[in-house]
């Protein structure tokens, strides 16, 4: 027993080590590094960014709070990197934990005061130009991300209208997401100036925070058992852009769930930004179909499923089954027969915190020590 508490202590601490950053970002063909949470703050002169500053390599878990937008405490990045809209931006990852499967999002919000530096990200209009999920095999995004050298590659809309925008990538861990707040977001925020002809803007726009919920499917969401057919990809679909000429102006309606298909004006040409060449095709039925979606969260399933016996025979209480074996070095089952949820949430925080700190302390006086030197 106590052996095997160490092996699972070790197992989150190898998971909370694990957590990822972006640490370099292709735009144009021009290489930028990522913010490094654990250096750049302890440097004289400090290092000078494209992306808006991360806390650390951790998740934001409250999706109401603000720090959904370009994680807790971000500050504007001094410098901006230039794109061409029709062109490609790929996000470097750190390493990514093979466990902390799940989807990845990407939007951009108009920088309406002419400067992201000062902009509030929270009260931007942003519209998803790149998601991907599940796929039809099985696999995740994040999956296809690691396969890819930790790499995932955006395009920027052609026909976007021209100018600065943040960009907002994220990968979101479900590992421990069958809790509430328990989904794991990674998102961070990147000022681009978009070049190009394009004139259109999107036709709906979401906030952050609000464009997740709490309960939505795809945060509120075990998968592991029983076996997802469908996952319903957070956050609105794939923005349609309109000529800003007949749209309504700059930021567009706000999206607003649920997903009711609006009747398109025919007059207004409507683009739809296909996903990146990247990924492979996800083959589940589009967020904004009107057919309802095949998969159902748990907690609304049995009712609907099961039919009233006919005789009344005593009804039997089912039996958990065992969920298929994961290729996974944690003994994830077993960890959560022996210790209950609460517990294994404190832990992993636990951990995270002291590696977290640990790391920040190491670092701290190994510059001590070169200042010294
Ligand atoms: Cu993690």
């Amino acid at each position: 027993m106590k052996a095997s508490i160490i092996l699972f202590a070790a197992c989150f601490a190898g998971l909370a080590a694990a957590h990822g950053i972006v640490q370099e970002m292709i735009i144009d063909g021009k290489s930028y590094g990522g913010f490094q949470p654990y250096t750049d703050i302890y440097q004289n002169p400090r290092p000078q960014r494209i992306g808006w500053s991360i806390p650390s390599n951790g998740p934001v878990e409250d999706i109401t709070s603000k720090a959904i937008a370009c994680n807790t405490d971000s500050q504007p990045a001094p410098l901006t990197a230039p794109a061409t809209a029709g062109s490609e931006i790929k996000f470097l990852w750190t390493q990514w934990p093979e466990s902390h499967r799940g989807p990845t999002m990407t939007y951009l919000a108009s920088c309406t005061s002419g400067d992201c530096r000062k902009e509030d990200p929270s009260t931007l209009n942003w519209f998803k130009i790149d998601h991907a999920g599940l796929n039809a095999d099985g696999t995740w995004a994040s999956d296809i991300l690691i396969k890819n050298n930790n790499t995932w590659a955006v395009t920027i809309p052609k026909e976007l209208k021209p100018g600065p925008y943040l960009i907002r990538h994220e990968l979101l861990a479900l590992h421990s997401s069958s809790q509430t707040n328990g989904a794991q977001f990674y998102p961070m925020c990147v000022n681009l100036d978009i070049k190009g002809t394009g004139m259109s803007v999107p036709d709906k726009t979401v906030k952050f925070p609000g464009a997740y919920k709490p309960d939505n499917k795809g945060v509120l969401v075990n998968i592991y058992y029983p076996p997802l057919k469908y996952y319903d990809i957070p956050g609105p679909p794939l923005v349609k852009l309109v000529s800003s000429g007949s749209g309504p102006g700059n930021g567009g309606d706000v999206y607003t769930e649920p997903i009711v298909t609006p009747t398109p004006t025919p007059s207004i040409p409507v683009v739809t930004v296909t996903p990146s060449a990247v990924q492979t095709p996800v083959e589940f039925p589009d967020a904004s179909s009107t057919d309802s979606p095949v998969y159902k969260s748990p907690t609304e399933a049995p009712q609907d499923t099961i039919t009233p016996p006919t005789t009344p025979t005593p009804t039997p209480t089912p039996t958990p089954t065992p969920a298929p074996k994961k290729p996974h070095s944690c003994p994830r089952r077993k960890v959560k027969r022996v210790i209950s949820g609460e517990l294994r949430r404190i832990i992993r925080e636990e951990t995270e915190r002291i590696i977290r700190e640990e790391t920040k302390r190491i670092i701290m006086e190994e510059l001590k020590k070169r200042d010294s030197a």
